[in-house]
């Protein structure tokens, strides 16, 4: 492989990548609400809640794995759009976030169970240490956009993730957000 130049366009795009666009209807079980999916489904179709544009570098040891990822501003029920959320198959590996516009949280979680909640907006670095599953959630009213990188061969368990959750829930709360601590639904 040969070193290269990319573009990342205003809008968050990178050009050339793989582009992974997340429905409702292929996500849907990540939200809390499940009668405020179907609402939703029934009353606009289906809707688009993110994409990721992945540069295409080979899932081989030594390479960093790179994209930008656009969540859409929106709600389901209470709860803000987000992604689905994984651990890396490779547990000991970690990654970098930048935040590129919108305003976000990263939720972190740790399989032995404690879970951390840190910001990611623009102009913002996160860094999720390895073994930490991580989940971005969008808390603002324009797109959140950000740049992530981690090594090519960390693979992605969104096993782990679908049965452990995150935690905690962000939900739409007045003009800001609350956090609620996952199992105390009411
Ligand atoms: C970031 C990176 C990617 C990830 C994407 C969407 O861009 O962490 O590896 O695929 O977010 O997150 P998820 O795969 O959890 O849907
Ligand atoms: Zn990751």
């Amino acid at each position: 492989m040969k070193p290269f130049a990319q573009i990342l366009t205003e809008q968050g795009t990178l050009q050339p990548a793989s582009v992974l666009r997340r429905y409702l209807s292929q996500i849907r079980h990540i939200f809390a609400n499940q009668r405020a999916v179907e609402a939703i489904l029934k009353s606009e179709g289906d809707r688009l809640v993110y994409e990721v544009y992945v540069a295409e570098i080979p899932e081989a040891e030594g390479h960093v794995a790179y994209s930008t990822t656009i969540i859409y501003p929106g709600q389901v029920g209470d709860e803000y759009h987000m992604t689905k959320g994984h651990f890396h198959v490779r547990r000991g590996t970690g990654e970098v976030y930048f935040g590129l516009r919108g305003r976000g949280l990263l939720l972190l979680r740790r399989e032995e169970g404690d879970s951390e909640v840190v910001p990611l907006e623009e102009g913002s670095v996160a860094y999720v240490p390895p073994f930490w599953g991580h989940r971005t959630v969008n808390i603002g009213q324009e797109p959140l956009i950000f740049f992530a990188a981690w090594p090519a061969d960390a693979g992605h368990d969104y096993e782990t993730a679908e049965r452990l959750g995150f935690g905690v829930r962000v939900l739409h709360a007045g003009r800001g957000y609350r956090l609620e601590r996952e199992g105390e639904e009411p």
